[in-house]
């Protein structure tokens, strides 16, 4: 009986290649600091939300859809106005903490509040 040994077979794992190293992931996008507002939608003659909370330095935008009605925003404790408007978008960054009415010289319902931690 010829009992030879074919288990011996030399088995060689050849790593194919060297690891691909392939970063085509690793963009940097624009390392943003910069968020996105915090948005609050003008729309049907109201803010929506009416009240939001945001810690200090935390930029707010308003985004008018209100099918071209005109409205503005008055933060009268920072006596900041940002003016009458129909469409588009206004910012405006909170840098101090406190409770701020917001209000639309147009429209005496419309009363917001910004309250900043
Ligand atoms: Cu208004």
């Amino acid at each position: 009986m010829n009992r030879s040994m074919t288990g011996g077979a030399h088995r060689t794992l050849t790593l194919v290649g060297t690891v691909a190293l392939t970063f085509a992931g690793t963009t940097l996008a624009g390392c943003s600091s910069d968020q996105d507002p915090v948005p609050i939608t003008v729309q049907n003659v109201a803010f929506s939300p009416k009240e939001i909370t945001v810690s200090a330095g935390t930029e707010v935008g308003w985004y008018y859809e209100d099918g071209g009605t005109f409205h503005d925003i008055l933060i009268e404790e920072l006596n900041v106005d940002a003016g009458f408007r129909q469409e588009g978008e206004w910012k405006y960054t909170f840098e101090t903490p406190g409770t701020y009415r917001v209000t639309c010289s147009i429209h005496p319902s419309m009363i917001g509040t910004i309250v900043v931690t």
